[in-house]
């Protein structure tokens, strides 16, 4: 072999696999940044304003807001100001948007949730695939049998959760609404509605129609107080537990997020009370972040079902296997819609 030849750059230098390696650290870095609270700081300041102004006011240590800051202004989250020798920092339109407390479609508390809840469960994730199932007794001490008893462990859990629900209807709440023409439809029950900021795109883009909440009791107490006030009088919420009570009558369901927590028996029970319930000539709207059908993509979808295993009974599917489901319990002429972002549409009919 000739002495000269070097072996392609490919071989030499793995970047991805290094990329991979410490993608934690980016997501850290991000995690730290916001819960110190420097995005609000920089917001509230108006101006640029200098690692030493910045680290007094969320009173961190110099040396380590300085080497914070730099990494995130290296991820683009932070532009960087140079004046007489001194540097200063202020927030990227991007990070005042989605990494400020108060920005209107801010992605802070689920920022919060990764931080506190998914990265602690993902520390077990060889064991949760392992034994393929949730690793809540190991990662927080509480039974795993009663799934939203677990994800609902203490009231500042519950609500650190509907944030984190809440706070992604604001980037792809209209494009899975509008997926499908859902205008015929005038009385809708969001089965799991949560704190209703999917049910409020709704009555947004179809101002016709309302929306009943359907949701535990705790749930909608919770709702109550922390997130909508009940100003949409086309909006309400009703209290219950959809695997054992009487659900309401409507033209359309919506199940956003609900399936991918349950086993494929569990859906197939929920969907079949579902249909029950549904008039004739109504539907059924499935919310998922679908995985394409030979299953190698979208990332976010492989890596949310992961995510279903750590923290859930469930999984991320594709468009084949909730229609599978939906064909099972009754439900017929279904179709399916990808957005492009996280989350896609699944409309099954019950026939008139
Ligand atoms: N649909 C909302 C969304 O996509 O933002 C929330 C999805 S969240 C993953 C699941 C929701 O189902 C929670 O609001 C939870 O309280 C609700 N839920 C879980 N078990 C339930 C049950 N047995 N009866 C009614 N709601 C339930
Ligand atoms: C659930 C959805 C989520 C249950 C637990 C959850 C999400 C995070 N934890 O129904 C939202 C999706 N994000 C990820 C990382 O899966």
């Amino acid at each position: 072999m000739d002495s000269t030849e070097v072996a392609p750059a490919a071989d030499t230098y793995p970047k991805k696999i290094l990329e991979y390696m410490e993608g934690f650290l980016v997501s850290k870095t991000l995690f730290t940044a916001c819960e110190l609270g420097v995005f609000d700081v920089l917001l509230a300041a108006a101006r640029p304003l200098s690692a030493e102004e910045i680290s007094q006011t969320v009173g961190a240590s110099l040396d380590g807001t300085e080497r914070l800051l730099a990494a995130c202004s290296g991820l683009q989250l932070l532009e960087t100001h140079q004046h007489n020798g001194q540097v200063s920092y202020s927030n990227t339109e991007q990070a005042s948007l989605y990494l400020t407390r108060s920005g209107s479609a801010t992605l802070y508390h689920s920022i919060q949730y990764s931080s506190r809840t998914i990265y602690l469960c993902w520390h077990y994730l060889t064991d949760a695939v392992r034994d393929g199932t949730n690793q809540y007794e190991k990662a927080f001490g509480v039974s795993s049998k009663d799934l939203f008893h677990a994800l609902y462990r203490s009231d500042e859990e519950m609500v650190k959760f509907m944030q984190l629900m809440n706070s992604i209807w604001n980037v792809c709440g209209r494009d899975v609404i509008t997926a499908f023409d859902l205008s015929p439809f005038k009385v809708i029950c969001d089965l799991g509605g949560c704190s209703g900021a999917l049910a409020k795109q709704c009555t947004s883009a179809y101002p016709e129609c309302t929306v009943k909440i359907f949701d535990l009791p705790k749930v909608v107490q919770t709702s109550r107080e922390h997130f909508v006030k009940e100003d949409d009088h086309r909006i309400s919420f009703i209290e219950g537990d959809f695997f054992n009570d009487p659900l309401l009558e409507a033209d359309l369901y919506i199940l956003a997020r609900i399936l991918h927590d349950w086993t494929d028996e569990r859906c197939v029970e929920l969907l079949s009370r579902v249909h029950k319930a549904c008039k004739p000539g109504g539907a059924v709207l499935l919310v998922e972040a679908l995985l394409y059908e030979n299953g190698a993509g979208p990332l976010t979808a492989q890596l949310y079902s992961l995510n279903m295993l750590v923290q859930t009974e469930g999984r991320e599917r594709t468009g084949a296997q909730y229609s599978a489901m939906l064909t099972a319990a009754g439900f017929t002429n279904i179709q399916y819609r990808l957005t492009g972002k996280i989350y896609d549409a699944v409309l099954g009919l019950k026939e008139a």
